[in-house]
């Protein structure tokens, strides 16, 4: 190169640079406060534990263990039990779930970078499987799967370092593997980085998970898990914590005007990523994917089955926050539904106030359904009551037709006609279960007015309900009474229907 040629370029680079730098300054003047690059597993050990051993305090969902407020790397001692138990998956419905440490999702583990964790996994005598556990946070083939398989009535124990900071999930890997997550075999260990986290008023642990089952949603009784629909991706449930209503009414998760909440979400799949989201908050910080940066002001976090992510908000008006798996059929009809419930004074500057109302939350935005469990343990001893099924019926009623017919039956005029003292109902009594299975649509006349309009059939209800309900419709509002039994409603749904709406 000439020299002429050498001062050209010299001076076109300094240019660059000089202008590259001063754009930068200008762009993104909190550079300078963006965590550094951690220096991932390279940069992980931290030197050897020191002091004495420390158990792990593990927590069951949605309570999260305390920080470890450690400065130095210790030698931590962690003792998960495997539990295979039936529990309820939604009222009325039991499920056989493997489980670590007796909950769905398993115990939550809380150690720090460096740490090195002594893992003892016991799987109790009377599980009828054998077990393992893969955790997304040990660095080592397996993650320690090959070291934990473990008999019944068997411990096994293995030995990791943490050398990466994070929120991990943790999972059975025991052929068939897809069944053991399935059954609810998944939980989460956070490795704080070495400063901590922030500190947060309440921090919480929730896990989303698909299920299985042969029946349909909400078919009462014991349930097993359907290998086919697992294969074909297509689940029954769709839950946070294992159950339907497990973080729902009395078990909303508590909060306060004022304070900052710490969710960690976890998702087990075995198949579903999550569109994870609150209605009405904003997350003021998100660690996605569960690493070491936030995103800031999200609104929607995606999920992976097999991933995690951790999420701050502050809580500025009272009121229930719905988290939901955004894909919206999951929250409405497959269970994926929690609640967040803030107290404390309103803040209208903020929002003019109104809870958030029945209509949008249904029936879950209930304490429980225990009616409905009732109805469904007296139906299977076979002294079910006309009480008890118009009891259930008055539940589930709640959600999925006052909506459109109103919370008392009045209906809205012109639009929905009323099921209260409604001479339709009156003429024939057997029309309300046909009306719920099949739908109805075309003009009808009810009470003197004239509607033309169409119902579409209520075919995601099982014949219970279909039965609860209409017998609480009979039996309401000054409609004639009688009884309609799930025998009849499953007669009904297999009759060719005369009232059926379009596309039936
Ligand atoms: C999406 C709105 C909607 C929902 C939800 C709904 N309905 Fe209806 N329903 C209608 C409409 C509209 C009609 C009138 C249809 C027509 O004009 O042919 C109707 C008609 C009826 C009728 C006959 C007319 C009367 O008022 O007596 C009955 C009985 C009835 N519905 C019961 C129910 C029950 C029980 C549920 C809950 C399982 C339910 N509906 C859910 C919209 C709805
Ligand atoms: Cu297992």
């Amino acid at each position: 190169m000439n020299s002429l040629l050498r001062s050209v370029a010299l001076a076109a680079t300094l240019a660059l640079l000089s202008g590259g730098c001063g754009e930068k300054k200008n762009d993104d003047p909190s550079a300078a406060a963006k965590p550094d690059d951690t220096g991932g597993s390279a940069k992980g050990d931290l030197g050897p534990p020191q002091g004495a051993d420390v158990n792990a305090v593990l927590t069951s969902p949605p309570m999260v263990p305390p920080a470890t407020g450690r400065k130095a790397p210790a030698r931590v001692i962690v003792q998960l039990d495997v539990v295979e138990k039936d529990m309820p998956i939604s009222e009325g419905v039991t499920y056989t779930f493997w489980t670590f440490g007796g909950t769905v999702p398993g115990s939550f583990i809380r150690v720090r970078q460096g740490d090195t964790v002594v893992f003892h996994l016991r799987n109790m005598p009377d599980s009828k499987m054998p077990h393992n556990i893969d955790l997304h946070g040990v660095t080592g083939p397996g993650g320690g799967a090959a070291s934990s398989f473990t008999a019944p009535g068997h411990v096994s124990r293995f030995t990791f370092k943490a050398l990466n900071a994070g929120l991990y999930v943790y999972h059975c890997a025991t052929a068939p593997v897809g069944m053991h997550v399935a059954n609810g075999m998944y939980g989460l260990i956070l490795v704080e980085p070495p400063e901590g986290l922030p500190p947060v008023d309440k921090e919480y642990y929730v896990m989303q998970g698909d299920f299985y089952t042969t029946g349909k949603y909400r078919e009462k009784g014991h349930q097993p898990f359907d290998m086919e629909k697992a294969i074909d991706e297509h689940p029954t449930y769709v839950l946070f914590n294992g159950t339907e209503g497990a973080l729902t009414g009395e078990k909303a998760l508590p909060a306060k005007v004022g304070e900052t909440v710490r969710l960690y979400v976890g998702n087990g799949g075995p198949n579903l990523v999550s569109s994870f989201h609150v209605i009405g908050e904003i997350f003021d910080k998100v660690w996605f994917e569960g690493g070491s940066r936030f995103q800031e002001n999200v609104q929607t976090t995606l999920i992976p089955a097999g991933g995690a992510a951790i999420m701050d908000f502050r809580l500025e008006v009272p009121g229930s926050y719905v988290l939901v798996d955004h894909s919206i059929f999951r929250a409405f009809n497959k269970g994926a539904m929690a609640i967040l419930k803030a107290d404390g004074p309103e803040n209208k500057a903020i929002y003019s106030g109104k809870e958030v109302d029945a209509m949008y939350i249904g029936n879950r935005a209930q304490p429980s359904l225990r009616a409905v469990e009732d109805a469904a343990a007296s139906a299977q001893t076979g002294d079910l009551s006309l009480e008890q099924q118009v009891a259930a019926g008055k539940e589930l009623f709640a959600g999925t037709c006052s909506t459109c017919h109103q919370p008392e039956g009045q209906g809205l005029e012109g639009v929905f006609p009323p099921l209260a003292k409604s001479d339709f109902i009156a003429a024939n009594p057997k029309r309300v279960a046909e009306i719920i299975v099949h739908g109805l649509v075309g003009p009808v006349k009810v009470n003197g007015k004239d509607y033309n309009s169409n119902m579409p059939p209520m075919s995601q209800l099982t014949d219970d309900e279909v039965a609860n309900i209409s017998t609480y419709v009979l039996n309401s509002w000054g409609n004639p009474g009688g009884r309609v039994t799930k025998a009849e409603a499953a007669d009904i749904r297999k009759a060719q229907s005369s009232t059926a709406s379009a596309g039936h």
